[in-house]
């Protein structure tokens, strides 16, 4: 499936809300104040949250009284435009002076850390990447399980240990092997845990300390994976991890499961960190490098 329709299809859900909504209340009117206020409905009810929300209304509320725009019809390229500006695109990963890049993946339960390592994988193994895993989830041998076999259907090598053993440990090894083996890029599994939970942030502390130690700077990258199906919560979630363990990144994964996609315009209205991956469905060929024009251009097609 081609870029542009896979990211479509995870947006269907939000585009049909979203943008569907925004074009269904335009038809045919003029811009008025009742207009406007409906749109703000819209974008609320889509999880693009307060902030936002509120930049986009003010935005066209002063567009009208200016009489730059009119007609209804004249809505969605507006808000296309800002929306586009306002989504400075993430980026992508940065890498490391020197190899191997090291990429620590964090997030709460189930979030989709897992199948997200998976997906980015596979993304940097085709790009012609050396890729190591790293099972640092040991809490539950499912976990290691779960990694190992995508490691085996990616054709890449894991790290791991037996089941309850310190994730600090497995870090310190992964980040030995890819060494060793020369590989470009380390990437990190961790257990679900709240940042409510201390010695579990403590614990993430640790897996970073052990990880500059054996690689100085690493982790280069820690990417949070919030599930865009929680909306605002998940955006909640970003704020208390990066209070604990410094994030640099997000991964919005599930985007194919809600109508809230709005949820990625609401991240870049309240945090600094940049949406570098979004999730679109359960296989791992679901990525995409989160491109703001692109997004928009989804949303609104
Ligand atoms: N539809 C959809 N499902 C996803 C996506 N990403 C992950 N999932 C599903 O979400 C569920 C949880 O994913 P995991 O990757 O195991 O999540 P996790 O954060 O590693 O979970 P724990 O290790 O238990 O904390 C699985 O059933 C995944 O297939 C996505 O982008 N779209
Ligand atoms: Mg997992």
């Amino acid at each position: 499936m081609g870029l542009l329709s896979r990211l479509k299809k995870g947006l269907k859900k939000t585009r049909d809300a979203l943008a569907g909504g925004i074009a269904r209340v335009v038809r045919g009117r003029r811009i008025d104040e009742d207009l406007i206020e409906e749109i703000e409905e819209i974008l609320l009810t889509s999880d693009v949250g307060v902030p936002a929300t509120q930049t986009y209304v003010d935005a066209l509320t002063q567009a009208y009284k200016k009489k730059e725009i009119r007609e209804g019809e004249e809505v969605i390229p507006f808000l296309k435009q800002r929306m586009a500006e306002n989504l400075a695109s993430g980026g992508g990963l940065k890498s490391a002076a020197r190899k191997p890049t090291v990429i620590l993946v964090v997030g709460v339960n189930g979030a989709g850390k897992t199948t997200s390592i998976a997906k980015l994988t596979k993304h940097l193994v085709d790009q012609g990447h050396k890729v190591v895993l790293g099972a640092g989830d040991t809490f539950r041998a499912a976990a290691v399980e779960q990694l190992t076999i995508w490691s085996k259907r990616l054709g890449v090598e894991i790290v791991k240990q037996t089941q309850g053993s310190d994730p600090a440990a497995v870090a310190y090894d992964a980040a030995d092997a890819a060494l060793a083996r020369g590989a470009d890029i380390l990437i990190v599994d961790t257990a679900g845990r709240l940042h409510t939970q201390k010695n579990l942030m403590e614990e993430l502390k640790k897996i970073r300390k052990v990880l500059d130690r054996r690689i100085p700077g690493a982790p280069h990258e820690t990417l949070i994976v919030l599930d865009a199906t929680t909306g605002q919560n998940a955006l909640q979630q970003a704020r208390m991890f990066h209070e604990a363990a410094p994030v640099t990144g997000i991964f919005l994964a599930k985007l194919d499961g809600t109508a809230k996609g709005g949820i990625v315009l609401s991240i870049r209205g309240e945090m600094d960190i940049p949406v570098k991956f979004v999730g679109v469905g359960e296989k791992a060929e679901d990525l995409e490098v989160f491109d703001a024009n692109a997004f928009v251009d989804a949303l609104f097609s």
